[in-house]
């Protein structure tokens, strides 16, 4: 079988690592693609003079043009600005947008038909633009950031419970801003809910309840919280780890159930939008929606982390993308 070809449009530091990422776990030969002359040729050189020890055998190359990532199964895109300090992640609506589109334009001439997972930021806009601008089908564009969320709920849950991370599952839907959604009542450890953990081991419902606010909002700033502590740019091993896991799932077609921004057509009540939900990724893209039954309390802050997202999406439009 012919090695998949995957090309990363973005050499930055997420695409340095998911470059790293690929090559160890022999996912595919990669394109590392970036604007700044020699910067992804001295990453996927650097990385390669590491494949005698790690023992991997891929083809890495670094690339100023589109026309290498011809023939790509795959691209992941980290192309745009990250925030620093003080910023929220809309406060890069405008110039990613703008590389978002060019980004489009690159990858439907030379990539078309692609399986794409977005990453830069605004998500969910971004996401938004690139399929309308590649007018690719809805099914093969997708973002990543509900990986991510629910892994950094799962690792506060699994410190806070004193339980390996490794028997946590915990999902965050909605979009990949300030008002997403971690699923509380769905949280569990091997099947046993997280709730009822914590109430365990607090004894008092009250105190367990707080407990869990606690992580709740940790996760909802979890971002912030690794940007204000690096200063120069944002979190970049986590979501590079949490994109492969999205991507071997659609190489390997693996078909797991992953938080991903997907685009909704009725389902969850929202109809047009890329939003985060329960997805299964296999070798055609976004293969299946997970509808969960909501609550109302679940169904209304995901119908305001929905609303949150539809008026970034309107604000970019209004700004001519
Ligand atoms: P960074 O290290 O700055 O890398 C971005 C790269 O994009 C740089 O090497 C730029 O040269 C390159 N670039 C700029 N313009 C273009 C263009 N037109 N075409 C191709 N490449 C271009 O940033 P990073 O890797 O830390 O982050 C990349 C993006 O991911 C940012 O927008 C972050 O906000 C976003 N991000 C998202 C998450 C999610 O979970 C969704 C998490 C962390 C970061």
């Amino acid at each position: 079988m012919a090695r998949k070809k995957i090309a990363l449009i973005g050499g930055g530091q997420i695409g340095g690592v998911l470059t790293q990422l690929i090559a160890q776990k022999q996912l595919g030969d990669v394109v590392l693609f970036d604007i700044v002359e020699d910067l992804p040729q001295g990453k996927t050189l650097d990385i390669a003079e590491a494949s005698r020890v790690d023992g991997f055998d891929v083809n890495l190359k670094g690339a100023n043009e589109y026309k290498d990532i011809a023939g790509s199964d795959l691209v992941i895109i980290t192309a745009g600005l990250p925030r620093k300090p003080g910023m929220s992640r809309d406060d890069l609506l405008v110039t990613n947008a703008k590389i978002m589109k060019s980004v489009a334009e690159g990858v439907k001439e030379f990539a078309p038909n692609a399986i794409v997972i977005i990453i830069s930021n605004p998500l969910d806009a971004m996401v938004t633009l690139f399929q309308k601008v590649s007018g690719f089908p809805t099914h093969k564009v997708m973002g990543q950031a509900g990986v991510l969320d629910s892994s950094r709920f799962s690792t506060f849950i699994a410190w806070e419970l004193g339980i390996s991370v490794k028997d946590i599952n915990a999902m965050v839907l909605g979009g990949h801003g300030d008002t997403m959604v971690p699923l509380v009542r769905y949280a569990n450890v091997n099947g046993v809910p997280v709730m009822e953990m914590l109430e365990r081991k607090y004894k008092d419902a009250a105190k367990a309840k707080e407990v869990m606010d606690a992580m709740v909002q940790r996760t909802k700033m979890a971002g912030g919280e690794v940007v204000k502590l690096l200063k120069t740019g944002s979190a970049f091993y986590s979501p590079a780890s949490s994109a492969i896991a999205m991507a071997a799932s659609i190489l390997l077609d693996e078909k797991r159930l992953l938080p991903t921004c997907a685009y909704l057509n009725g389902e969850f009540s929202v109809d047009g939008y890329y939003v985060g939900v329960p997805a299964v990724l296999g070798e055609n893209g976004v293969e299946r929606i997970i509808e969960l039954s909501l609550d109302a309390e679940e169904q209304s802050a995901l119908d305001n982390s929905v609303a949150a997202v539809k008026s970034l999406v309107e604000d970019m439009e209004r700004l001519g993308f």
